[in-house]
């Protein structure tokens, strides 16, 4: 049965313009004026977008003494009601230290419980010879990506020495390695000074890891990436420290990209301060929130292309879990939520301000994170052939954002009280409807699926994409040793 979404201004990464969609069989079969089809959505007065890729989650993910209370039923579902289709979540090996293992175990849990759709990036946690190895079976079954974490040191930490080895590795397979920048060796010595110093609270959280050093590791992954020659992705930008190594690799050529979350652009550190200890400890995530400067950056970043992904980084801890930390901030399960409400924060606070456009909103939601993990155009375009993930975004419905009225589990919202403009008025999955405003849609874990992602040396027109992405280029090495006008 065909469905025709018609009437609304179609938005995509480029340009605006109207028109409808015909979906057969779950994908987009046209787009054009005058559509007819067996089934009709209403977009008139709304924006067709394609549906938001959240490439940053930690669903039930064992972390820091506990599990992530975010299910994949309820995090897929909270993410399709705010127009988010699909997510990207982070893989961590087990025990064993499997990576085969930890993607398998990844599939038993999220199978029969998502409700849209979904891929993982795997996490390099150490080096050694099976890592090596299975890096290869990683990318064999649809993983194309590698977090490598720089803090929680003695836990998840990588060393250089094993972060070359692995982006080298990563270059090898045409995957794309990934970084949390943070520079684990220093703020533990600050953890320790801090509380040393009797300061045991959430403020601890944020003073033992400034800017400067999200900056250093950001800067330092660069050079290593550079030194391999392959892209790098940071995840988590919150800072200018790190935006500004991101904007000068750039610039001299490097494939470097930078993901800010929706969380850095509308919230700050005052979170933390004078503030119960619930409050602070429920804002508690890695990195903390920073000051307005380093938020009017990000913003700059988003329009000025710098900065290319807006994420959620979603690692969502109740309150009893933040509990764990009420003596010692470096107890404070690490972690904040947001998938739900990505979009409608990030319109409300980006597009309706007039910082960015609507066809950046779609950039920084959507098409960006497709074509940087190779998914694109499948997911992430408003095209024909591509899933028909499709969201009628209704800038017309506004809602005061509230735990009371989430669909996520968890028992606060860091954005409480925040009046967003803008909702799904329906949210479509592979061309199903699995989501309408005021309607009574319920979910449907298990509907959703694993979107495998290849590699980019064995994906038809990204084998020469990623040919240029490896082509050493002399001329860009040498005018990063020129000194900068001192
Ligand atoms: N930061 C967080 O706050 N939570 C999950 C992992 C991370 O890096
Ligand atoms: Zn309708
Ligand atoms: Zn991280
Ligand atoms: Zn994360």
């Amino acid at each position: 049965m065909s469905k025709v979404i018609k009437g609304g201004t179609i938005v995509t990464a480029d340009r605006q313009f109207a028109g409808d969609i015909l979906i057969e069989d779950g994908k987009i079969a046209a787009i054009g004026d005058n559509l007819t089809g067996d089934e009709v959505i209403d977009a008139e007065g709304a924006y067709v977008i394609p549906g938001g890729i959240d490439p940053h989650t930690h669903l039930e993910m064992p972390f820091m003494g506990t599990t992530a209370d975010e299910t994949f039923e309820s995090g897929t579902w909270a993410a399709a009601t705010g127009g988010t289709t699909m997510l990207v979540d982070f893989c961590l090996p087990g025990p064993d230290g499997s990576i085969k293992n930890a993607i398998n175990d990844w599939h038993r849990k999220s199978a029969p419980q998502i409700c849209s759709d979904i891929g993982y990036h795997m996490a390099i946690t150490g080096w050694n010879e099976s890592i090596f190895n299975e890096m290869k079976d990683a990318v064999d079954m649809g993983v194309n990506s590698f977090k490598h974490f720089m803090a929680y040191k003695g836990a998840l930490m990588v060393e250089d020495d094993e972060m070359y080895a692995s982006f080298s590795r990563c270059k090898e397979l045409g995957a794309l390695p990934m970084v949390h920048a943070e520079n684990g060796d220093i703020i533990q010595e600050l953890q320790q000074k801090y509380l040393a110093e009797g300061i045991t609270g959430p403020e601890g959280h944020a003073f033992s890891r400034p800017p400067e050093l999200e900056g250093e590791a950001a800067n330092r992954a660069i050079m290593i990436a550079d030194a391999v020659g392959t892209p790098l992705y940071i995840v988590h930008v919150s800072c200018e420290q790190a935006h500004e190594a991101i904007r000068r690799a750039r610039q001299k050529g490097h494939r470097v990209y930078g993901e800010p979350l929706i969380q850095f652009l509308t919230l700050d550190e005052s979170e933390y301060f004078n503030k119960s200890w619930e409050h602070a400890a429920r804002r508690v995530m890695s990195p903390p929130f920073r000051s307005k400067a380093h938020q009017d950056g990000l913003w700059a970043g988003l329009s000025a292309g710098s900065l290319q992904v807006v994420a959620t980084d979603h690692c969502a801890f109740g309150t009893e879990k933040k509990k764990m930390g009420l003596n010692d901030f470096t107890q404070i399960p690490n972690g904040t939520g947001g998938l739900e409400d990505r979009l409608a924060v990030l319109w409300t606070t980006g597009v309706e301000t007039g910082r960015i456009t609507p066809e950046e909103f779609v950039a920084v939601t959507s098409t960006n994170i497709a074509k940087i993990l190779n998914i694109y155009p499948q997911k992430g375009a408003l095209v024909p052939g591509a899933d028909a993930d499709i969201v009628v975004w209704d800038p017309k419905i506004s809602k005061t954002i509230s735990a009371n009225s989430q669909k996520s589990i968890i028992d606060y919202n860091v954005f409480e009280g925040f009046e967003v403009t803008a909702q799904a008025r329906h949210t479509l999955s592979r061309g199903d409807v699995i989501w309408s405003w005021g309607k009574n849609s319920a979910p449907q874990p298990g509907r959703g699926r694993f979107v495998p992602r290849p590699a980019f040396s064995s994906a038809g027109t990204a084998l020469s994409r990623w040919k240029a992405l490896n082509t050493p280029r002399k001329v860009e090495r040498d005018p990063m040793n020129i000194p900068s006008g001192i």
